[in-house]
């Protein structure tokens, strides 16, 4: 079948990348029925052919005017979409998207008119704020893990630092692998531009942002980058469960050993 991914080995890499995270989320539980959404920044893949390749889909408004993404290709998934279908065919439940010089709205390139993510003005919003940046993060995710999410249910662990302290003290490595944290958004409506607003804000402190009662938000790299800060911290949350489910609060690890990890490792906080 014809496709953008075709004689292109270093793009279908990134979304076979794609591919295989999302088989992950549903295997974990983390994505029930369309539950998250993935978008990937694949401009420095995109030749002249693609940029010639006409639109598959009518213009659409994005819903904000992001500057920074003038010209910029998007892998999406589509919206309505599932995880575990996308981790089968990720061309068929996803699409590639082409902003416009408008930077206002896009079309659908290839390889089917599947619809973006619901999310798009977040996912889009923060892909804009990374590059005014210049950062080198490609790869946004947002997904429900169960444990971490369950947290955002005490206000406790809503406060500022509280649960990155706390999951950071569960097992060295969630500090060494998370070293930025996590970020907390009080609840807000789902695909809102408040929403978006609020975890650009946070995005500048942290890596992961964690949306109350409904999931995170991720940024790195590549896709697997941002899949493992979140798999870390969730590791972190069972360790924590399970000591108390064995009845005890969890001693964690001190501040000096914490501390010492941070050197040790030149992490930032
Ligand atoms: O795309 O998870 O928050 C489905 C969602 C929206
Ligand atoms: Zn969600």
């Amino acid at each position: 079948m014809e496709s953008i991914l075709n004689n292109r080995p270093e793009l279908a890499a990134e979304i076979n990348k794609v591919a295989e995270v999302a088989g992950y989320l549903w295997q974990k539980g983390w994505a029930e029925r369309n539950g998250g959404n993935i978008t990937i920044n694949i401009t420095e893949y995109v030749d002249d052919e693609i940029k010639a390749m006409p639109a598959i889909s009518e213009v659409k408004p994005i819903g904000a005017t992001l500057p920074y993404l003038k010209g910029c290709y998007f892998y999406c998934k589509g919206t309505n979409k599932r995880m575990r279908d996308l981790a089968r065919q990720p061309m068929a439940n996803g699409s590639v998207i082409r902003i416009l010089d408008d930077c206002a709205s896009y079309v659908i390139i290839a390889d089917e008119p599947v619809n973006p993510t619901s999310e798009l003005p977040s996912h889009l919003s923060v892909h804009n704020n990374l590059i005014s940046k210049g950062s080198n993060y490609k790869a946004s995710l947002h997904t429900h893990p169960i444990e971490l999410v369950a947290l955002t249910h005490n206000k406790k662990f809503m406060e500022k630092d509280y649960a990155s302290n706390l999951l950071w003290s569960m097992i060295p490595e969630t500090k060494a692998f998370c070293p930025r944290g996590l970020g907390m958004v009080p609840y807000k409506l789902p695909s809102s531009v408040e929403l978006a607003e609020a975890t650009i804000n946070e995005l500048d402190d942290y890596d992961v942002v964690m949306w109350e009662k409904h999931g995170v938000f991720a940024v790195d790299t590549d896709i697997m980058a941002a899949f493992d800060q979140v798999d870390v911290l969730n590791k972190s949350a069972l360790i924590y469960i399970a000591a108390k489910n064995m009845g005890f609060e969890p001693d964690g690890m001190s501040q000096e050993q914490m501390k010492e990890m941070s050197v040790a490792f030149h992490l930032p906080k």
